[in-house]
């Protein structure tokens, strides 16, 4: 027909350990996108502002404790109960960059003595399936340069380590559109790899429906 057809936005991922510049780079993607004309927005897990993010957010702060399967549970739900809206957006043409995603879930969680990466992947089997993941590689040493650790949980080199560890396993998975990014440049240098790369996605996934995350 000669109706107008709405192409689907891309959902864009970018991972790393703390301190390796996700936030950065996502708002400086999401700016970048509008600019060309392009509609972004930018999402983040968790999203400390749901019902169940609140509860994250308390146990990140240490104000409360969880057991651990159970906080990896809710992690994977504060993402199960925002996908209706994440759906929506991609169907609307909306291009969503999404800081940390169900690889921070499963790298975290399996970090901890005694969950295999196998436990850790199955509450999040099936979600929207990221277009392209980005990790942004920075080695644990220069990331502590970066600032001093928090007081969150898990802040910790030695638990950073094990994580840094858990995402190059999961990174062995070529069902997921990875690329490895190189972290230790400057801001700017790495904003034009991401940008590239997002854009080069956005053009491939318009003819793609969005896949289904480890299935
Ligand atoms: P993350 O979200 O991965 O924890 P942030 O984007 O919050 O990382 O960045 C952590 C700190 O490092 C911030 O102070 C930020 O300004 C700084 N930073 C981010 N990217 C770079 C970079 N390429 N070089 C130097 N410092 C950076
Ligand atoms: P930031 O809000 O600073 O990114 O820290 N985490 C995150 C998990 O343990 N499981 C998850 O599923 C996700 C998304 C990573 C959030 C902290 O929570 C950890 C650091």
């Amino acid at each position: 027909s000669r109706m107008l057809r709405i192409t689907r936005g891309a959902l864009i991922v970018l991972e790393g350990v703390d301190r390796a510049g996700k936030t950065t780079q996502c708002q400086k993607l999401v700016h970048a996108l509008q600019q060309s004309g392009r509609a972004a927005e930018m999402m983040r897990f968790p999203d400390r502002t749901t019902k169940i993010g609140q509860l994250i957010s308390s146990y990140l702060e240490k104000k409360s404790n969880l057991e651990d399967h159970t906080v990896h549970l809710l992690f994977s739900a504060n993402r199960w109960e925002m996908v209706p809206l994440m759906k929506q957006k991609l169907e609307q043409g909306i291009n969503l960059v999404v800081d940390r995603y169900a690889f921070s879930g499963v790298a975290f969680t399996s970090a901890k003595p005694g969950f295999s990466l196998e436990w850790c992947m199955n509450p999040d089997i099936g979600l929207p399936k990221p277009d392209l993941v980005m990790f942004l590689q920075l080695n644990p040493n220069m990331a502590a340069d970066r600032g001093e650790y928090g007081i969150e949980r898990y802040e910790t080199s030695a638990f950073q380590r094990t994580v840094h560890q858990r995402f190059e396993e999961l990174m062995q998975d070529s069902s997921v559109n990875w690329k490895v990014i190189d972290a230790a440049r400057t801001i700017e240098e790495v904003h034009k790899d991401i940008k590239l790369l997002s854009e080069c996605i956005i053009s491939l996934a318009e003819n793609q429906p969005v896949g289904e995350l480890w299935r």
